[in-house]
């Protein structure tokens, strides 16, 4: 008995000292439940396994004929597998080992020790050093600024990019990494400052939006998140602040913004991958990005960029009422992702979240649009499933070059408002 327990203490070691081993044999299945039956045996799947929700990211938010990804844990894969067919419920093999497709994710190689790889995924001290580099090296053009302190006390910053003047210009904002797992969003920042600066005086639009525009870039809001995605468990999503009265850890910043917070589609339960928070703006990360768009002058969008559906979303998430600008939103929206398609042929959808993904309370869009700023949207970039949040990072080029055609279409549009 005592050599069993040595020998699982041992496998547990080494299992989780793997990159990725912690996830061997896990399995990423896509399933529709078609009626309330097939939906309740899905409830009480999720009673007794940790079945991980990927796509929504919580059971709540899951209604009958939406389709669900989940990561199933090894162990309960067959088990789960065949009371699925018992159930009748049809599912799809997305991913068929999540430790292979975790390593893949890194497929990129690193031919320059020099410059900055913008086509790879970096930890938080890459960012971080790179946001230090990129604001000294191009002081006409970025200045840097800490915007405030997560919950674990690391800095969160905030680049301005855009040509100085001296006046007050109009801004948009661009939040990205609110989720710790979607590691795209992140990059996407990046490449955008990387961009800006690459282009300002070469490229027409680019240099003529930077006169005329200032950009407000969050690389990374959830700081501790993102830390915690590469250390520890590669598909967490909330913040890092401990609750009272449990163990579990963290809240979901995208819940916890002041927009008819915790009324819907999201959780009261700290164990949940939607918990809302203790109260509105509980987070140190949401206080940090609501009080810069509070306090700055002159933002006239918002832009967060999450992972994956490949959607361009708008208010409302809380309701199913259309927003007064309504139109013009929508206008906007089929008109940056007709521009997004318009280099590799990528699908995206488009419309208010409540009725094109799920409705929710306390996202960061629905709250700007209701503090004032009017230009607001979620994008959820690529993929659609097949790699979900481990996107390869060969994907993170095409994605990157994709989504700066729709960023680029929207700040167009604000430079141009009268
Ligand atoms: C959720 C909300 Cl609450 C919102 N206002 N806009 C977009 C979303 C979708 C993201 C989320 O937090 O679930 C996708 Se990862
Ligand atoms: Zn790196
Ligand atoms: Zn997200
Ligand atoms: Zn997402």
């Amino acid at each position: 008995m005592m050599e069993a327990l040595l020998l699982l203490g041992f496998v547990a070691v080494v299992v989780g000292t793997v990159p990725g081993g912690q996830y061997a044999g896990d399995k990423v299945l896509r399933l529709k439940p078609e009626n309330e039956q097939q939906l309740q045996f899905l409830r009480e799947v999720a009673h007794t396994v940790k079945i991980d929700f990927w796509q929504p990211p919580s059971l709540e938010l899951v209604t009958t004929n939406s389709s669900v990804d989940l990561r199933v844990p090894a162990g309960w894969v067959s088990d789960i597998q065949s009371q699925l067919e018992k159930t009748g419920l049809k599912h799809d093999v997305l991913i068929d080992d999540v430790k292979t497709v975790m390593e893949k994710q890194f497929d990129q190689v690193d031919l320059s020790s020099t410059r900055y790889n913008y086509e790879k995924y970096h930890e938080w001290i890459e960012i971080e050093s790179w946001m230090a580099k990129i604001a000294t090296e191009n002081p006409r053009l970025i200045s840097w600024f800490r915007i405030g302190r997560s919950y674990e006390h690391r800095n969160i910053f905030i680049l301005r990019v855009g040509k100085r003047t001296g006046a007050t210009k109009p801004t948009i904002f661009m939040d990205c990494g609110m989720h710790a797992r979607e590691w795209i969003s992140p990059a996407f920042c990046q490449w955008f400052v990387k961009e800006a600066v690459e282009s300002y005086g070469k490229n027409c639009s680019m240099t003529t939006l930077l006169n005329n525009l200032d950009f407000l870039v969050v690389p990374v809001v959830n700081v501790d998140g993102y830390i915690y995605s590469w250390t520890k468990d590669r598909f967490w999503r909330k913040t890092r602040s401990r609750n009272r009265g449990t163990v579990c850890v963290g809240t979901d910043a995208n819940r916890n913004f002041n927009a008819k917070w915790c009324s819907v589609g999201a959780s009261r339960n700290p164990c949940d991958e939607t918990y809302c928070g203790s109260h509105a703006e509980s987070e140190l990360e949401v206080k940090a990005v609501a009080n810069v768009i509070r306090k700055y002058k002159g933002i006239k969008a918002y832009i967060t960029i999450h992972s994956y559906s490949q959607m361009c979303l708008f208010p409302y998430s809380y309701t199913y009422s259309l927003t007064s600008n309504y139109k013009e939103l929508n206008f906007i929206a089929r008109k940056a992702v007709k521009a997004l398609k318009n280099l590799h042929g990528t699908q995206y959808t488009y419309g208010p979240a409540a009725f094109i993904i799920y409705p929710s309370a306390g996202g960061s869009d629905d709250w700007a649009f209701d503090f004032g700023v009017k230009y607001s949207f979620t994008f959820e970039l690529r993929d659609t499933g097949k790699y979900g949040f481990l996107l390869p990072e060969s994907q993170i080029k095409p994605t990157c070059e994709e989504t700066m055609l729709a960023i680029n279409y929207i700040a167009t549009y604000i430079a141009n408002l009268p």
